[in-house]
C-alpha cells in the first residue's frame, strides 16, 4: 500500500513537470512531453521560433524532450494564454509584455515609445545584456509565477492607417487598435487618439470594417496577417520595438532536473541570434512585398527626424506616468534601463 501511495505520488509529481516515468527515450531513459504556446500562426516569427526551439531540444536530449508547438488561436485569446502559462497547464510560451498589462506592472515598460535607440540591433543587445529586464523584471514576472527566460525583439514597430498619419494632429480622434495594456493606451492618448484593446484575431475584420481605424505592428505582422490590405497608409514611424519574451511556468522550471534547466537556457541564449535574424529577413521580404503589392496598394510614408520628434515630444511625459502611476517600485527598473541604454545605446 505504502508502495503504491509513493508511486503514485511520484508520477503526480513527475507529470506537474511534462515528465514521465515511463520513458519513451532511449534505454528506458525518462521523457518530457511539454506545450510551449505561441501568439502567431505558421510561417510567422514567433511560431517558426518555437518550432525551431522545439528541435533543437529534440536533438540535444537524443528524443527526450517532446515539444509540442501551438498556434495562436487553439488555446484562447493572447490573455487566456498568459493564465495558462501562470497556472501552469502549459509549460512554455511566447509572450508579448503587451498581454500581461493588467497583471506584471512593471512589464508595460515596454509600451514606452521612442525608449530604444532606433537600430533593431542596438536594441537586441540591450535586450540580451540589460540587468533591469534580466533580472529587476523577471523577478516582477516571477511574482505572478511567469519565468521570463529572455527577451528578443521582431523588429520595430510601424503604423498602417485609413488616413494618413505623419504628425501627432493626425491622431485626433483616431480610432486606434493596442494590445490590452493601461500604458500602451496611455501612449495612444497621449497623441490625442481614441485607443481600443483587441486580440489581434479580430483585428483585420475591425479594421475592414472601420471599428478600427489603424494599428501598430512591425512589418512581417502587417504583411503576414494582411493588414495591409485593409490599410491605405503605412507610416514608418519607428516608433518602438516589438518585443516578444520567452517565458516558462516558474515553478516548473525551478523543479526540473538540473540539466534539463540548463538545456533550457542554452537553447534560450543560442536563440537570440536566430530570432534576430529570423524577424530581419521577414521584414525586410515583407516590406518588398507589401511595396510591391498593386491590387492593394499601401502608401509608405517615411517620417524624418524632425516628424519624429513631434512624436517624441508627446512621448516624453508618458515615462513619468509610468514611473508615478504604473510602477510599483518608483519607476527603479526604467531608471536602470534608461542608464543602460544610455551606456550601451548603440547608434547616437
Ligand atoms: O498585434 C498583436 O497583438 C500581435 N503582434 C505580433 C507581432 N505578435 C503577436 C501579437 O499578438
Amino acid at each position: 500500500m505504502l508502495g503504491l501511495v509513493a508511486a503514485s505520488t511520484l508520477s503526480l509529481t513527475l507529470a506537474a513537470c511534462g515528465q514521465n516515468d515511463e520513458g519513451s527515450g532511449d534505454g528506458g531513459e525518462e521523457s518530457y512531453d511539454w506545450k510551449f504556446v505561441t501568439e502567431e500562426v505558421e510561417g510567422q516569427v514567433q511560431y517558426e521560433y518555437a518550432q525551431e526551439f522545439a528541435d533543437r531540444m529534440d536533438e540535444k536530449s537524443d528524443g527526450q524532450v517532446n515539444i509540442e508547438v501551438y498556434e495562436f488561436g487553439g488555446l484562447g485569446s493572447e490573455t487566456d494564454q498568459v493564465e495558462q502559462l501562470e497556472s501552469g497547464t502549459v509549460e512554455m510560451a511566447v509572450m508579448s509584455p503587451g498581454f500581461t498589462g493588467n497583471m506584471v506592472n512593471e512589464g508595460q515598460i515596454f509600451a514606452l515609445h521612442f525608449l530604444f535607440p532606433d537600430s533593431v540591433e542596438a536594441t537586441q543587445n540591450i535586450l540580451n545584456e540589460s540587468e533591469a529586464l534580466n533580472t529587476d523584471l523577471r523577478e516582477k514576472y516571477e511574482e505572478h509565477s511567469i519565468t521570463p527566460l529572455s527577451f528578443w525583439t521582431e523588429g520595430a514597430m510601424q503604423w498602417t492607417s485609413s488616413s494618413e498619419i505623419s504628425e501627432p494632429a493626425d491622431f485626433e480622434g483616431f480610432k486606434m487598435r493596442t494590445q490590452d495594456s493601461p500604458l500602451i493606451l496611455e501612449s495612444y492618448e497621449a497623441y490625442g487618439a481614441d485607443p481600443t484593446p483587441m486580440s489581434w484575431s479580430e483585428l483585420y475584420t475591425s479594421l475592414d470594417r472601420g471599428t478600427v481605424e489603424g494599428q501598430e505592428n512591425p512589418i512581417f505582422f502587417i504583411g503576414d496577417a494582411s493588414f495591409h490590405e485593409v490599410q491605405d497608409y503605412m507610416t514608418i514611424s519607428n516608433h518602438n520595438n516589438y518585443v516578444a519574451m520567452t517565458t516558462v511556468n516558474t515553478d516548473w522550471y525551478n523543479e526540473l532536473p538540473e540539466e534539463m534547466q540548463e538545456m533550457l537556457d542554452e537553447t534560450t541564449q543560442e536563440m537570440q541570434e536566430w530570432a534576430f535574424d529570423e524577424q530581419d529577413a521577414q521584414n525586410e521580404e515583407w516590406l518588398e512585398t507589401i511595396k510591391n503589392d498593386e491590387e492593394n496598394a499601401t502608401e509608405i510614408i517615411e517620417l524624418d527626424e524632425e516628424q519624429r520628434d513631434a512624436f517624441r515630444e508627446k512621448a516624453e511625459p508618458v515615462r513619468e506616468f509610468y514611473r508615478e502611476e504604473v510602477s510599483t517600485v518608483d519607476g527603479a527598473i526604467l531608471d536602470k534601463l534608461e542608464q543602460e541604454i544610455e551606456e550601451m545605446g548603440g547608434e547616437e
